[in-house]
């Protein structure tokens, strides 16, 4: 399941709205023989690729998928029946699909013969590689994580507005890697004003290794300057003229986006935590004062200490010298 978790890693940001699935198959002497995850949408599903890998080597083995195997035609014939074909005695999946739709693959096998184990790793995988893609199936809305680095003071920038670099260079490189694996990156009309970002994932790394540039989007009334980076070529921007969390949320869906990176600015992280529309926070916190500056919230509704938005802290690592702090709302506190 790990090796079937690393899989599917690796295709994240390329399938939605379609979950990124990783499958490992093992034949019946329990040896690997096949890995496989999501295709692009409409094309294979995690099981088909890995079950062309292993070949007539799959019959009597394992097949370790991270989510349970589709039982409905969809864009593709159903999972369940290309497990069958191959005849593999076993299948391991970790979490069920809540996709109507889609659900019943396990009892389809099981009635077929087929020993079906669910629940393996299933916490990594709902933290992890499906995390956003279950919000959405759950809420219909994209998942959002709220990044943003701070100075151990909990500022943003300093006080005459400069802000490069307040996180370290590991930090730094931490993010250019997540900003492939998400589908979109956020921010505020207000932040391109200001700081005039790229928003594209800096790794120079071809397509086909994982090199690849998620969507930008920038929220707000005001028109964007002329010749801001965001309107170069190096990726697809997309301007939607609202503040309100939820029309965002719908357009974006729309679009068929999971997975949302909310960079900021405070105005815009604010309006998202206020309307309790951010799932994750992702602070890096570098051992620095300065003192003076925003911090990185502003105006999240929230105006005396009873009404503080409440958090449960994930994990909590060192990046370089930076501490890496995540943290999610838990699922009841969402309105
Ligand atoms: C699997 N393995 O690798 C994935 C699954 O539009 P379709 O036909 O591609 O079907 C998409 C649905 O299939 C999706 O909503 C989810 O329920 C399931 N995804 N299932 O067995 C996979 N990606
Ligand atoms: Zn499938």
């Amino acid at each position: 399941m790990a090796l079937a978790i690393a899989a599917s890693e690796g295709v994240r940001g390329t399938t939605s709205p379609n979950p990124p699935v990783g499958c490992v198959v093992l034949d019946a002497g329990g040896v690997v023989v096949g890995v496989g995850a999501t295709s692009p949408p409409g094309g294979a599903h995690a099981e088909v690729v890995a079950l062309a890998q292993a070949g007539g080597r799959a019959r009597g083995g394992t097949a370790v998928v991270t989510l349970e195997p589709c039982a409905h035609q969809g864009r593709t014939p159903p999972c369940t029946g290309a497990l069958l074909d191959a005849g593999v005695a076993r299948v391991v999946h970790a979490v069920a699909d809540p996709n109507p739709k889609a659900a019943g693959g396990a009892d389809v096998l099981r009635a077929a013969g087929v020993e079906v184990a669910s629940g393996v790793l299933a916490e990594e995988v709902r933290r992890g590689p499906l995390r956003a893609w279950l919000h959405f199936a759950r809420t219909g809305r994209p998942h959002v994580t709220w990044k943003y680095a701070a100075s151990l003071d909990g500022r943003v920038a300093a006080g005459d507005g400069t802000s490069r670099w307040i996180s370290s260079e590991e930090s730094r490189a931490e993010v250019h890697e997540l900003r492939t694996k998400v589908d979109a990156i956020m921010v505020g009309s207000g932040t391109v004003r200001t700081d005039d970002p790229r928003l594209t994932a800096r790794l120079a790394r071809p397509v086909q290794d994982g090199g690849r540039q998620p969507l930008r989007v920038v929220v707000g009334m005001g028109d964007l300057p002329p010749g801001a980076r965001v309107l170069d070529d190096e990726a697809e921007t997309m301007h939607l003229r609202t503040h309100d969390p939820d029309v965002v949320l719908g357009a974006l869906a729309a679009r068929g986006v999971v997975d949302v990176l909310l960079e900021g600015g405070p105005t815009l992280a604010g309006a998202f935590a206020g309307a309790r529309r951010v799932d994750r926070v992702l602070a890096y916190i570098a051992p620095k004062f300065l003192g003076d500056g925003p911090s990185a919230l502003r105006d999240a509704g929230v105006s005396t200490v009873t009404e503080a938005v409440g958090l449960v802290v994930e994990q909590v690592s060192m990046c370089g010298p930076d501490v890496r702090v995540s943290a999610v709302v838990p699922p009841g506190a969402a309105r």
